[in-house]
């Protein structure tokens, strides 16, 4: 299956329609209420979005202002006062929902849990009381590193409860990575698992956070709760180290919701950026919740019967978003599932799907490729016939694997959604709209409602059609992202800068290129800069090569992302070595177990190459286009004159 080039998604020219039945019973039933709406909202996009507010949202006080933009700082309902956790939960134990399946939990060993809304909420209030109880306060902010239970949900809406911005930790980060983003964030809890199932396997995660509190590795952090769910014996520090069913046994479950500001932190979740330490993107209460509310709704046409599954890990944002806050504000069931496909039980997504009559199923490129690759039996021996929407999200899925997602899992029935979006947009920017928006292999389509988005020149013009540029959104909307954790100054660097502003005209721009076609359709061609998409999550290349130079065997390193059928993307090294150290393969595997450590297993490099010199410029930058060009096996294209010393390609295209 090789993989497109944007040259051949381009010539792709298929296109689905929607049938007439799906488009009739659909939140936004046609192409002319879209464009309607859509222009409704390009004309007065705050009174678009009030209306929304005010229409989907319980508020505790009204907002005295919409936006209040002072570029590149929105702020959005501006003295209006809510909870999110209300939001998700309370709102709706008024009403029938009440008794409605809110959470279905499958644990990797094959337990299940499904809490109603009445049940989530408890649960919630019982957390919220447990994190007052250990000294937590509005405004403090709680780390939650957790593998797929149930209770990584109930974290976040137990910290977004009492006004606690919550910031989730992969759990597949390593305890390095974990302590980075502790002291960044001034974490003063943290709510983890003794571990968790994964592939099989135990994935342990109290020892990760011992290992990044040992020797006061993150001095703010007070206390940590753990969550009891594999069993296996971890080390409890008195004093420090609490029993989740220990605590929740002594409070009670009351806990009213904090009133909390419409731009209240409501979390932090790192992400990689081109250089230096991962960025805390910052999202607020107000906007965020709206706006996931909303783009939930519509793209993915939630309606109250509907059950959705997101594969996601709450770890992500696509978790935050559409696993969590979208989903449960709607009123939905959200499923969830601790484990993934695996050799010993390929079948197992299609076995939830069928055993829940999961109808709407969102996942990720990467793995339906690797679904592809398990062989089509799989899903054929199961009864899909429940699913009427599918979903994709992370990275460009070509056009092959959008086609066996149509075909065998969809039924040749299901409208596709390709979501393009990311951290720090907060919810979806370019999808169809599923009854109203006809699909394209490979595209993502067109913009919400309320997204001015754009693919432009660095000057800010826009592009002719069919060429490529840079992707931009040229006005604020209320899921977007606020700040840089504690740099503001950053924020305005990475996000606001590379395309200058103009006549008062502000560009968003987070790292893709992409293009438009004659239909206005967008084609994302992917990352820009140095960030690498390895199976939909971002790796900055920088973060490696600090991974890797923190070896004592490496003396400089310089790291691309090199096309790989599975993942998309992987890791590909180019390491020089210290005096007396000689490239083994030995020497290989370690460095890559390194990387691992220091970051996590998403991290590890594919291939490691071994080379005297890097190819810089006279000004002493490694030059990653060569090397992107070298890890490919393809001819090195391009400009070579800046290159400081030609021998060092000559030599590097031998090797
Ligand atoms: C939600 C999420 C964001 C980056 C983004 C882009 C890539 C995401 C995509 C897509 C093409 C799609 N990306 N969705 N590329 N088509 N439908 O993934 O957030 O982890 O921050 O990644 O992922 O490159 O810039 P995040």
């Amino acid at each position: 299956m090789a993989e497109s080039t944007i040259e051949s998604i381009l010539e792709e020219k298929r296109l689905f329609n929607p049938s007439q039945e799906f488009a009739q019973q659909a939140h936004i039933k046609s192409k002319q209420e879209y464009q309607q709406l859509y222009e409704q909202a390009k004309t007065n996009p705050e009174q678009f979005w009030a209306d929304l507010a005010e229409k989907e949202l319980d508020w505790f006080q009204k907002w005295d202002q919409t936006l209040d933009w002072q570029p590149p700082f929105a702020k959005w309902f501006v003295g209006g006062k809510l909870n999110i956790s209300y939001n998700c939960l309370d709102r709706h134990l008024q009403t029938w929902r009440k008794n409605k399946a809110a959470l279905i939990w499958e644990g990797e060993p094959g337990d299940t849990r499904t809490y109603t809304y009445a049940q989530l909420h408890r649960e919630v209030c019982l957390m919220a009381n447990v994190l007052k109880q250990l000294g937590v306060q509005k405004g403090d902010r709680v780390a939650i590193y957790l593998p797929m239970i149930p209770e990584a949900a109930i974290a976040m809406l137990a910290c977004a409860r009492i006004g606690a911005p919550h910031s989730v930790v992969f759990g597949g980060f390593s305890a390095e990575a974990l302590k980075t983003r502790l002291v960044d964030a001034e974490a003063k809890l943290v709510i983890t698992a003794d571990g968790g199932f994964r592939k099989d396997k135990v994935v342990s995660l109290k020892p990760e956070v011992d290992k990044a509190l040992a020797n006061n590795g993150a001095p703010s952090v007070e206390n940590v709760l753990v969550v009891q769910r594999t069993e296996e014996k971890v080390q409890m520090e008195p004093g420090r180290d609490h029993w989740w069913h220990d605590l929740k046994a002594g409070v009670s479950a009351h806990c009213p919701p904090e009133s909390m500001d419409s731009e209240d932190l409501l979390f932090i979740l790192y992400t990689s950026g081109t250089t230096g330490k991962p960025k805390g993107v910052v999202h607020t209460t107000g906007g965020y919740n709206l706006y996931t509310h909303t783009t939930l709704k519509w793209a993915f046409d939630l309606k109250e019967t509907d059950v959705y599954w997101c594969t996601a890990d709450v770890g992500w944002i696509t978790g935050h978003s559409y696993i969590v806050y979208g989903p449960l504000s709607n009123g939905a069931t959200t499923v969830m599932y601790e484990g993934a496909p695996r050799p010993s039980n390929p079948g197992c997504l299609w076995d939830i799907v069928e055993k829940y009559g999961v109808t709407i199923f969102y996942t990720a490129p990467t793995a339906i490729r690797a679904l592809i690759k398990m062989g089509e039996h799989h899903p054929n021996a199961r009864d899909l016939s429940s699913l009427r929407i599918l979903g994709t999200v992370g990275e460009p899925i070509n056009p092959e694997a959008w086609m066996w997602y149509h075909r065998i899992i969809g039924q040749e029935k299901c409208p596709i959604v390709d979501t393009w979006w990311q951290t720090e947009t907060g919810g979806f920017m370019i999808t169809p709209l599923p009854g109203a928006i006809p699909t394209k292999p490979g595209s993502a389509a067109l913009p919400f409602p309320g997204i001015l988005a754009d693919v432009v020149d660095l000057d800010g013009n826009p592009v002719k059609p069919n060429e490529g540029g840079y992707l931009v959104v040229k006005y604020p909307w209320p899921g977007m992202m606020r700040t840089v954790y504690g740099d503001p100054d950053r924020f305005r660097r990475t996000y606001w800068e590379h395309i200058a502003p103009k006549d008062g005209q502000y560009f968003y721009f987070a790292g893709d290129g992409a293009r438009k076609d004659d239909d206005g359709y967008f084609w994302i061609m992917g990352r820009v800069d140095d960030v690498i998409n390895v199976s939909g999550h971002r790796l900055g290349t920088m973060e490696v090569e600090s991974a890797l130079v923190s070896h004592p065997a490496v003396a400089e390193a310089a790291v691309v992302g090199r096309k790989d059928e599975m993942k998309g993307e992987e890791v590909f090294a180019f390491v020089t070595l210290e005096g007396d150290y000689q490239g083994s393969d030995d020497l290989k595997q370690e460095l890559k177990q390194h990387v691992a450590n220091e970051i996590g297993a998403i991290a590890r490099p594919g291939d490691i190459r071994f080379t005297d010199a890097l190819p810089k410029t006279r000004s002493g930058k490694i030059m990653r286009r060569l090397l992107r060009n070298l890890a490919s096996g393809e001819e090195v294209a391009g400009d070579t004159s800046t290159l400081e010393d030609r021998s060092v390609l000559d030599k590097l295209r031998g090797g």
